[in-house]
């Protein structure tokens, strides 16, 4: 990225304000609520859980009702667990909350009917802020919908509301914000547009380092080098493709962790990890070929099991699992690599560990 780019605030600027009358139609469509829910997709990753905190710190500054930050599932990856503990992000498992109390709710980094997301039943869904594909028309989803398939982090457009407000960040919030940014974009390097690049200078500038050096540096269980250490020996290469069959796992982020690493071997243009944890078998996918897209990938070879997203070269699915036993597991595995070698044109190509 050349230091013009760094340099040209005023275009982003201006690119920011422009939008801010987004955020008066949200505001007016939360108005009157008394207690609102900002519900996550389930199993949070930093940029649900930075655009959630950013959303509650927004509507409790800015309209003075109390909202809770929702989740489903779990945290597991040490940065996020780390993430949440550094900066006190108070968040609520659905199951501990009593829904019944709440009159509002806001839908973040995810929207209604996707696979990862389970919606309260009975509470209308006030907004829908997210940044994957574009919403259905369905007018029941959502009063408000900011869906921007151009940007590269829901946390971004969340900045953009606090800028477009004036509201000063304070750094808690603006250190969340900034490394849902970071993760997402992967330090702004893909899937990146021009309100990205303005939200993260100005978050930057607000952020706690030390925070933010504890989230991206965490120490690690013995478990994690465990886990590490079976999923590089169950590594495949087939060409340019990379793949990796957990099985079962018991920290379903690995499979994402991993992707990301395994897109830096050599020679890799697309990589798929997959494993199954709690009935549900998680499949993440990273390419750094730009011929077709993550997303369009999965649809393929998930060939209508299960639900998927993505965005550019990222993308994730799941498929619940009705039978667990470790031949329906294997069974599944071998259906969804056998598509996968069959769409990338790798079909006869032999398999090679990385021993
Ligand atoms: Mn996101």
């Amino acid at each position: 990225m050349g230091a013009n780019r760094w340099g040209s605030l005023n275009p982003t600027m201006s690119l920011v304000l422009e939008k801010s009358s987004r955020v008066r139609e949200l505001l007016s469509v939360l108005e009157g609520r008394r207690r609102i829910l900002v519900l996550s997709h389930n199993n949070p990753d930093p940029d649900s859980m930075g655009g959630a905190f950013g959303l509650r710190f927004l509507i409790e500054k800015h309209l003075k009702v109390p909202t809770t930050f929702g989740y489903r599932g779990d945290v597991f990856r040490a940065e996020n667990l780390e993430m949440v503990r550094s900066l006190g992000i108070g968040m609520i498992h659905v199951s501990d909350l009593d829904l019944s109390r709440f009159d509002g709710l806001c839908v973040v980094d995810t929207q209604p009917g996707f696979g990862h997301t389970v919606l309260p039943e009975g509470l209308p869904v006030d907004a829908v802020i997210d940044h994957h594909v574009p919403p259905s028309n369905d007018p029941e989803i959502g009063r408000f919908r900011d869906v921007r398939t151009d940007v590269g982090a829901t946390c971004s457009i969340v900045t953009s509301y606090l800028m477009g407000l004036g509201i000063s960040i304070p750094p808690r919030v603006a250190t969340a914000l900034l490394y849902g940014i970071r993760t997402d974009t992967a330090e702004l390097s893909r899937n990146t547009s021009v309100l990205d690049e303005g939200a993260y200078m100005r978050l930057m500038a607000r952020a706690d380092r030390k925070a933010l050096a504890r989230i991206t540096g965490p120490s690690l269980p013995k478990n994690y080098f465990r886990a590490f250490r079976k999923a590089l020996n169950a590594t495949r290469i087939y060409g340019k493709v990379v793949v990796c069959s957990l099985g079962r796992t018991d920290n379903p982020e690995i499979v994402a962790e991993l992707a990301d690493l395994l897109l830096r071997l050599q020679s890799a243009e697309w990589v798929v990890c997959g494993g199954l944890y709690e009935g549900i078998y998680y499949i993440s996918v990273r390419t750094n070929s730009y011929g077709r897209d993550a997303w369009s990938l999965l649809r393929d070879v998930l060939d209508g099991e299960g639900s998927f997203g993505g965005h550019g070269t990222v993308g994730g699915g799941s498929i619940p699992v009705a039978d667990d036993s470790p031949r329906c597991l294997r069974r599944l595995e071998r259906r969804l690599m056998k598509n996968l070698l069959e769409v990338l044109g790798e079909s006869g190509t032999p398999a090679v560990s990385l021993a």
